[in-house]
């Protein structure tokens, strides 16, 4: 069953705000990635996989957000003053989960990274957060198939499996919220101060982002119109700008910082010294 964008005529100013924040998320992925990929330097090599993270997730974000901006602005046809979706064209937010099956994984272990986790610590975390990432996107994936059903629009197919594969999702977020507030909380490293709070800065991005997707997963439930579309989308990009880039953004500077700590000095390029000529 398809997404509930796919059965509603949306009035131009609706349609156009959906197609700019897809648009506006793409372009600010393709400049988190400059911006990891020109800070990273800056990272000691112990913790420097945390900025290759951010450039994997970028890369990831912005091909799936793209080929959600493209699809929105080509399934559609204005006709009669309203935009309708287009015969053979489906919007699929489907793929948000497909991403997140890749981007929640990845932000879970970058934090190990930057908290200083190594060796048998780190997979004894690492594969508890993971497989209840997974389990968390997969569940709510099968779960948003029914919306059509919640919304009232297909009457002999029960949204019931709307709310259960919901709740089931609930459960391994709640279980991951826990993990990580417990890992920020008691650091596994002893931090100086401005890590600390920058670390604490980390856990609130957090918290309040991935809370926003389980409300655009519940849109549908109490809101299915173009206005409630429109929440959604805005929903979503809040909660992915958030979640991904500037979570990233303040993670790497508790990397930097961890980092000038352990007395990591950058490379400075025009300083190095040139090897006198072979005989
Ligand atoms: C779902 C289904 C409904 C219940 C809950 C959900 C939680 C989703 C979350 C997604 C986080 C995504 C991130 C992506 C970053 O790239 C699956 C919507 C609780 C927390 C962080």
């Amino acid at each position: 069953m398809p997404n509930l964008e796919n059965f509603i005529a949306f009035e131009n100013w609706q349609y156009e705000v959906i197609r700019h924040l897809l648009q506006l998320t793409v372009a600010a992925f393709a400049a988190g990635l400059v911006y990891f990929l020109a800070t990273s330097q800056q990272v000691s090599p112990r913790y420097r996989l945390a900025s290759t993270i951010s450039g994997v997730v970028m890369v990831s974000a912005v091909l799936e957000i793209g080929q959600l901006y493209i699809v929105w602005s080509s399934g559609f046809n204005y006709v009669d003053g309203l935009w309708r979706p287009a015969e053979g064209y489906l919007f699929s937010n489907g793929f948000r989960y497909i991403n997140w099956s890749i981007d929640v994984p990845m932000l879970l272990t970058q934090l190990l990274v930057v908290l200083g986790l190594t060796g048998r610590p780190f997979w004894s975390e690492w594969w508890k957060l993971t497989i209840a990432g997974v389990l968390m996107v997969w569940t709510g994936y099968v779960g948003q198939f029914y919306e059509p059903a919640v919304a009232g629009l297909t009457p002999d197919v029960s949204g019931a499996p709307f709310w259960i594969w919901g709740a089931v999702s609930t459960v391994f977020f709640v279980y991951l919220l826990y993990k990580v507030g417990m890992l920020v909380g008691r650091p596994p490293e002893p931090l100086d101060e401005d890590s600390r709070r920058n670390l604490k800065y980390c856990w609130w991005i957090l918290l309040f982002s991935w809370t926003l997707y389980p409300f655009a997963y519940g849109v549908p439930a109490v809101w299915a119109n173009g206005n409630g579309m429109v929440a959604r989308q805005m929903l979503f990009t809040v909660a992915d700008i958030t979640s991904k880039l500037i979570f990233g953004v303040v993670l790497g500077r508790v990397a930097r910082l961890r980092s000038k700590q352990l007395g990591w000095e950058p490379a400075l390029l025009v300083d190095a010294e040139v090897p006198p000529p072979r005989a």
